[in-house]
């Protein structure tokens, strides 16, 4: 069995890579990924000499490229992890949104048809149905919430969504998509809520909360999504999706006073600031479908695996001191720089 995983030097992609090698040690793994700024070899290290791993740079949207892998590697599956992921680099300069999550997965499903496949995943996001009010708790998202995207970045993966399902339709290419609710834990790149606040509490530095912090997410540690997808992979049924979530709803605000508190640090390091345009309200994931056919569950709770995150990054210093220093800098002062406080 050979799987093609694209995006795996990022967040969620590496952790199912590792995730694979340790469940299935007799696959072979081939890691496509262009190495973006939320692309970070450093974090493949220990698996790069492996027996059964590969690591390949190359651009999804690439054709010439992408045809090459499949030629040499004539793969059993595909998981495409590859994305521009982050909400507000989209609402910034949504173009590069448009061309890796739409064109590439378009680029990666031709070279499926060409070269034959048993399984093309495409990993989705809650974010494709839009938000849900606070005050309406009994409502989630099932997979037939209709699709009502908010920002740039899930404008281009529900796009990307609807291409899956008309190349499963026309072509009758084996296509599952997932869709999943917020993730956190090891290696998560540090401009995103959580990994962000926890380097900066250790910094001391500002924690810049949007708005007044209310809007809920649905937390999901990231092994849990990992084995979500390994399971969608041996057991989903083809031209399906299925919506994945732990029933996890937590405001902002109170996960970053509980990070101050994991950490030890005061609370006065909270700033009120600028809320983000067209910021979605409540994310909340109906999660009964896989349960139903596949059996999973989420396994870690809220309460261990934000320690355990947190341990992680106080363990990893390295790993994201390297991130924040570098490129990433520029970002930070650019997003954050002239941003008011409220
Ligand atoms: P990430 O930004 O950490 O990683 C994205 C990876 O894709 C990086 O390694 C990057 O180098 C690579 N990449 C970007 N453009 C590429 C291109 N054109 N060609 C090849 N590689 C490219 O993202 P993540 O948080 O790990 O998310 C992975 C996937 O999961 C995305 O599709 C995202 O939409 C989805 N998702 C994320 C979350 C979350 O909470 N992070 C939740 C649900 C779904
Ligand atoms: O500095 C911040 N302050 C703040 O209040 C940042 C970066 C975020 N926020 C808020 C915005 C959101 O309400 O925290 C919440 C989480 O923000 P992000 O970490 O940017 O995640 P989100 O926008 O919810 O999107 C994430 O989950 C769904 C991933 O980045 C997406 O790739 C995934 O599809």
């Amino acid at each position: 069995m050979t799987i093609i995983v694209t995006g795996g030097a990022g967040f969620i992609g590496s952790n199912f890579i590792f995730h694979m090698l340790e469940h299935h040690p007799e696959y072979r793994i081939v890691c496509l990924d262009k190495l973006t700024y939320a692309g970070n070899l450093s974090t493949l290290k220990d698996v790069m000499d492996r027996p059964g791993f590969r690591f390949v740079r190359a651009d999804i949207c690439d054709r010439e490229a992408v045809f090459r892998l499949f030629e040499e590697e004539k793969p059993d599956m595909v998981v495409n992890f590859a994305a521009e992921s982050h909400v507000d680099r989209s609402i910034e300069d949504p173009e590069v949104f448009l061309r890796t999550n739409i064109l590439g997965t378009a680029v990666l499903m031709d070279a499926c048809r060409k070269y034959g496949i048993t399984r093309y995943h495409q990993v989705s996001t809650d974010e494709v149905y839009g938000d849900l009010p606070l005050d309406r708790p009994d409502l989630l998202f099932t997979e037939e919430t209709p699709i009502h995207t908010s920002s740039p970045y899930s404008a281009s993966k529900a796009s990307a969504d609807l291409l899956v399902m008309a190349y499963h339709r026309t072509y009758g290419l084996p296509c599952t998509i997932s869709r999943c609710s917020n993730n956190y834990g090891p290696y998560h790149f540090p401009e995103k809520l959580i990994p962000l606040m926890i380097a900066n509490a250790l910094n001391d530095k500002p924690l810049p909360v949007y708005g007044e912090g209310k809007n809920v997410r649905d937390w999901l540690y990231v092994e849990d999504h990992c084995r979500a997808i390994d399971l969608i992979l041996h057991k989903g049924r083809v031209g399906e999706v299925y919506n994945i979530g732990g029933h996890n709803e937590m405001a902002n605000i109170d996960i970053v006073k509980l990070i101050c508190r994991e950490l030890g640090k005061p609370e006065s390091l909270i700033t009120h600031v600028t809320d983000r345009k067209g910021h979605d309200m409540r994310y909340a994931i109906d999660p009964a479908k896989i349960h139903r056919e596949l059996g999973w569950l989420p396994e870690t709770k809220f309460a261990d695996g934000i320690r355990r995150t947190i341990r992680w990054y106080l363990e990893h210093r390295d790993w994201w001191e390297e991130i924040v220093s570098g490129e990433y800098q520029h970002y930070y002062e650019k997003m954050y720089g002239n941003r008011g406080t409220v």
